[in-house]
C-alpha cells in the first residue's frame, strides 16, 4: 500500500476533496465533521437508524443512532460502511447520451438537453404507437414519496397502464397472500413481540446476512427461554444457533405446513375459540390436509418424519410464538400458496393480534413496505388502493385533479412488460432504481428485449448494467442527498433525512421526474417544491384505504421515533400491532380485527404443486440463488465499496462434499453450472452446511459472473414473482478457467 501523505492539503491535492474523505486516505477519525444527520441506512428493510458524519458536503463516517428504537445502535457491515460509495469515482455527474464512438459508449450531455430529448421520444412513441407503448419500471428502495410520484406520473401525466416495480422480484407474494388471508399486506407485529415469545419459527429467510438486526431479537428471545425453529435447505449461520433445523427441499415449503396442520388437527393443538370466532375456512383446510401424513410429508419435503413431528409438537403446544419467513418460500412458482400456508399454521394456533404472538414477512429493500402501497404497482392506487376499482379511481381522480375516465387501466408485472418488448407492443422505456438486466431471471433476454427498445432512459447514480443499454441516462439522487419517507419491516413509517446536496448536474429523483412532466407540457400536478408537499398529497390520497397514511406528518414520525400505519387521524398514535381484538380498521368497521367486512380472517386451502422446472435425468440438481452478507443486490452499489467486496468478492458455487466426491469435484475447482437457459463456470465451494441435492449460488454480479443468465423465467399464477429459487442444472468439473478467469480472480 503506498504510504499515506499526512498532511490535510497534500491529501486534498491528490485525492480532491470529496474523494479524500470516503476513500479512507483521510482516516475519518482525523476529521472533525461539521454536523451528525440522524436518518436511516440505505440498504435493507429493516432501516436500522445511523448518524451521518457530514464534512464539506461528503459523508466521512458515521455515529451509531443508540435511541432509535429498531437498532439501538447497532449496524451490520453495510451499514457501517454505506458511506463509501458517494464519493466513488463511477458517480454520475452529468447526464449521459448513448455514443458507440465513445470509449465506454456514452458522452456528458447538458441535463437540459436530456430532459428535452426524453420528452421528444416519450411524445413520439406515445404519438406513433399509443400511450401503452411506453413504460415505467420503478424501484422500492425509492423513499415514498417519489414511488408515490411515479404512479401518478404514469396514470396521470403519460397515461400509461405499464407502470411496476422491483418489488415484483421480492415482496408481491407475501403480499398477495397476506391479503388473501388477512385483507391487508403488513407485517402484523412489531419485533418487540419476539423477545418473550415461546417459538421462534423462521422458514426461508437467511436473517443473519439478510436482516441481520433482527438476529438480536431472535436470540434474546432465544436467551429468555424461546425454541427457535428454521427451515432452510442451507444451515445458515442463524440456523448454527437454533433448536430445530429442517433441511427442507427446496420448493417444497406448502407440503410441511400442510403437514405440520395435518398434526396440529390430529393432536388437537388447535385454538378452537379464536377458529370460530374470528376466522372462516378451516373445515375445508381440515379435509385438505389429512392426506398430509407425517410420511407424505416427509417423503416430498426431504425432512425427516422425526424432525416434522418435534416442529409440529413445539409449534402446537406454544402459549406464544412468533413466525417469520422471507424469499427463502416467496421465490417460486407457488409463492402465494406457500405463504398461505405458513399464515393457515399461525391462525389454526390463534396466536396473532396479542402481546408476544406474531406474524411477518421480512420485507427486503430500504423500502419494500412502503414501496408497495402507493401505487408505482401495476394494479394499484396510492392508499393500497386497486386501480380497477370504479370508487378507488374516483377517490384518487379527485385528489389529483384529473378526469377519471382518462385515468388508465391495470397494466402487468415487471417482466411481462418485457414480454410486451418482444411482440411490439411497448418500444420505450424509462427505469428508476431498478436493474433488471442483473436482477430478471433469464437475463440474457432482458439484454436482448432493453437493446429491441426503439428508446430506453434510466435514472440511477451510478451507470449500473441495465443502464448501459440505455439511450440517455439521467444522473439521481443518492439516499443521502434528499429526504423522504420509508416504511421498515415492522410497519413503522420513519424519515430520511438530507445530508448533502448533489453534486455536479445530478438531481433529487423527484425533481427529475417533474422537468420531464414540464417538459412535455403537462406539469400540472407536477410542480412540488419539496418532497413535504408531496408527503401532505399522499396522506390525503392515503386516507380511508387501507394504508391509510393521512395521520402521519414528518413532525409526528420524528416525535415518536416513528408511526406505524394505519393511522387515520393526527390525534391518533399508528397501530404497531395489527389484529388486536375490538381494533378499528377501515374495511371491517368494527365487525372483527381482521380487513374484510365480516372482520374475519380467511383460511385458504394450499394444495402442493411441484416447482416449474423440477429435475430430471439430463438436469439432476436443484440450483438456489439469494444473498451473501456483504454484497446488496444487483450489486451496483455495494461492488463499489472495497471493504464489502474484499468480504466476499466473487461468485462461488456452493455444493456439499457428498455431492463434490461423486462429480469428482475439489474444493476451489473451476467447476460450471448449466441449465437449460445458460452456464456458468466458477470456483466450487464444497460445504457441509447444504443439502446434498442442491447448490446454491449467490446473485450480487453482472455479466458473466451473474447467476440470473441461468435462472428460470417461471412466476407465480397469482402474484408473478419469478421461481428464483428453484431451477434444476446439471453441475461438471470444468476443463480449465472460464476465458474471463481474470475477472473471477479477487487479487485482480
Ligand atoms: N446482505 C444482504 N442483505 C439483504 C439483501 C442483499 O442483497 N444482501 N437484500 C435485501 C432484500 S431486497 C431481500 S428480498 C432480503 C432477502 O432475504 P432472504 O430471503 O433471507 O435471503 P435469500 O438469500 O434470498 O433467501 C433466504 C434463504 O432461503 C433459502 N431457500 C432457498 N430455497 C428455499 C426453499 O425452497 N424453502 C426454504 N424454506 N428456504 C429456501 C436459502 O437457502 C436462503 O438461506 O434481504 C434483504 N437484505
Ligand atoms: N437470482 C436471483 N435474482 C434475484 C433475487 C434472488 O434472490 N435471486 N432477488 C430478487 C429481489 S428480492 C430483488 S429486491 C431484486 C432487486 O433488483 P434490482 O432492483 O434490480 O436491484 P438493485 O441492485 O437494488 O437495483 C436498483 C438500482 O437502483 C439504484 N438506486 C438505489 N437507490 C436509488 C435511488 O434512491 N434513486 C435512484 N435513482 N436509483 C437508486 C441502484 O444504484 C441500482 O442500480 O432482485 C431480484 N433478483
Ligand atoms: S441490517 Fe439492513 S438496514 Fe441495518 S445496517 Fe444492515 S443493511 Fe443497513
Ligand atoms: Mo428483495
Amino acid at each position: 500500500m503506498a504510504t499515506l501523505p499526512r498532511n490535510e492539503q497534500d491529501i486534498i491535492a491528490q485525492f480532491g476533496p470529496q474523494r479524500a474523505y470516503a476513500h479512507g486516505e483521510r482516516l475519518e477519525t482525523d476529521v472533525v465533521p461539521d454536523r451528525l444527520v440522524k436518518t436511516h441506512c440505505c440498504f435493507c428493510g429493516q432501516q436500522c437508524g445511523i448518524q451521518l458524519k457530514v464534512k464539506d458536503n461528503t459523508v466521512i463516517g458515521f455515529e451509531p443512532w443508540y435511541d432509535f428504537p429498531f437498532n439501538k445502535g447497532m449496524l451490520c457491515p453495510k451499514g457501517v460502511k454505506r458511506y463509501l460509495q458517494g464519493a466513488h469515482p463511477d458517480r454520475l455527474l452529468t447526464a449521459l447520451q448513448r455514443d458507440p464512438a465513445s470509449p465506454g459508449g456514452f458522452q456528458p450531455l447538458a441535463y437540459t438537453a436530456a430532459i428535452e430529448r426524453v420528452a421528444a421520444e416519450i411524445e413520439r412513441i406515445q404519438h406513433e404507437y399509443g400511450n401503452n407503448a411506453f413504460s415505467i419500471i420503478s424501484g422500492a428502495s425509492l423513499t415514498t414519496e417519489k414511488t408515490y410520484l411515479m404512479g401518478k406520473f404514469a396514470h396521470m401525466c403519460l397515461k400509461t397502464s405499464h407502470i411496476d416495480y422491483n418489488g415484483r422480484l421480492c415482496m408481491v407474494s407475501a403480499g398477495a397472500a397476506n391479503k388473501k388471508a388477512f385483507g391487508v399486506d403488513r407485517s402484523a407485529n412489531p419485533w418487540q413481540d419476539m423477545l418473550h415469545t415461546d417459538v421462534v419459527w423462521i422458514s426461508g429467510a437467511n436473517v443473519a446476512e439478510c436482516a441481520p438486526i433482527t438476529t438480536s431479537y431472535v436470540w434474546q428471545a432465544r436467551e429468555n427461554g424461546a425454541k427457535i425453529i428454521v427451515v432452510d435447505p442451507r444451515i445458515t449461520p442463524i440456523a448454527r444457533t437454533c433448536d430445530l433445523f429442517l433441511p427442507i427441499k427446496p420448493g417444497r415449503d406448502i407440503a410441511l405446513f400442510n403437514g405440520i396442520l395435518h398434526l396440529m388437527i390430529k393432536n388437537d393443538w388447535l385454538d378452537h375459540d379464536f377458529i370460530e370466532r374470528s376466522t372462516v375456512g378451516f373445515d375445508a383446510l381440515a379435509a385438505h390436509v389429512q392426506e398430509w401424513t407425517p410420511k407424505r410429508t416427509a417423503e416430498v419435503t426431504g425432512i425427516a418424519q422425526r424432525g416434522i413431528e418435534q416442529a409440529a409438537e413445539w409449534w402446537g403446544q406454544a402459549k406464544t410464538s412468533f413466525l417469520m419467513h422471507a424469499r427463502g418460500i416467496e421465490h417460486h412458482t407457488h409463492g402465494v400458496q406457500n405463504v398461505l400456508g405458513a399464515i393457515n399454521m399461525v391462525l389454526a394456533s390463534g396466536r396473532i393480534g396479542r402481546p408476544n404472538c406474531g406474524y411477518g414477512t421480512i420485507t427486503g429493500q430500504a423500502n419494500g413496505q412502503g414501496g408497495r402501497e402507493h401505487g408505482q404497482k401495476c394494479d394499484q392506487l396510492p392508499g393500497a388502493r386497486d386501480l380497477a376499482n370504479p370508487e378507488h379511481r374516483a377517490h384518487i381522480a379527485d385528489v389529483w385533479g384529473m378526469d377519471v375516465a382518462a385515468m388508465p387501466q391495470p397494466g402487468v408485472d415487471a417482466y411481462e412488460l418485457f414480454r410486451k418488448i418482444e411482440s411490439g407492443e411497448i418500444r420505450g422505456m424509462l427505469s428508476i432504481c431498478f436493474n433488471p438486466k442483473v436482477s430478471l431471471p433469464d437475463s440474457d433476454f432482458i439484454a436482448r428485449m432493453l437493446d429491441k427498445l426503439e428508446f430506453y432512459v434510466a435514472i440511477d447514480f451510478f451507470l449500473n448494467d441495465s443502464a448501459r443499454h440505455a439511450d440517455i441516462v439521467l444522473p439521481g439522487s443518492l439516499q443521502e442527498e434528499d429526504e423522504g419517507t420509508v416504511t421498515q419491516v415492522e410497519g413503522r413509517v420513519i424519515k430520511i433525512n438530507r445530508a448533502l446536496d448533489c453534486p455536479g448536474e445530478a438531481r433529487q429523483d423527484w425533481r427529475i421526474i417533474q422537468d420531464i412532466a414540464k417538459q412535455l407540457g403537462r406539469e400540472r400536478g407536477f410542480t412540488f417544491t419539496s418532497p413535504r408537499e408531496i408527503f401532505d398529497e399522499l396522506r390525503r390520497a392515503s386516507q380511508g384505504g387501507i394504508a391509510d397514511y393521512s395521520g402521519i406528518t414528518y413532525e409526528k414520525i420524528e416525535q415518536q421515533g416513528g408511526v406505524f400505519w394505519p393511522c387515520p387521524s393526527v390525534e391518533h398514535p399508528g397501530t404497531p400491532r395489527l389484529f388486536e381484538p375490538g381494533s378499528w380498521n377501515p374495511v371491517a368497521k368494527g365487525a372483527g380485527p381482521f380487513y374484510f367486512p365480516d372482520g374475519k380472517a380467511r383460511f385458504n386451502v394450499a394444495p402442493y404443486t411441484p416447482p416449474a422446472e423440477d429435475v430430471d435425468a439430463e438436469y439432476p440438481l436443484i440450483l438456489t440463488t439469494g444473498r451473501v452478507i456483504s454484497q446488496f443486490l444487483s450489486g451496483t452499489q455495494t461492488r463499489r465499496i472495497g471493504p464489502l467486496v474484499d468480504q466476499y468478492p466473487v461468485p462461488r458455487i456452493e455444493l456439499h462434499p457428498q455431492l463434490a466426491t461423486q462429480l469428482g469435484i475439489g474444493d476451489n475447482d473451476w467447476i460450471t453450472a448449466e441449465s437449460r437457459r445458460g452456464a456458468i463456470t466458477l470456483r466450487a465451494q464444497v460445504v457441509r452446511t447444504i443439502r446434498p441435492d442442491t447448490v446454491f449460488v449467490p446473485y450480487h454480479w453482472a455479466g458473466r459472473k451473474s447467476i440470473n443468465r441461468l435462472t428460470i423465467a417461471a412466476q407465480d399464477p397469482i402474484s408473478k414473482i419469478p421461481e428464483y429459487k428453484v431451477c434444476a442444472v446439471r453441475v461438471f468439473k470444468a476443463a480449465g478457467p472460464p476465458a474471463y478467469a481474470d475477472e473471477l480472480e479477487p487479487q485482480q
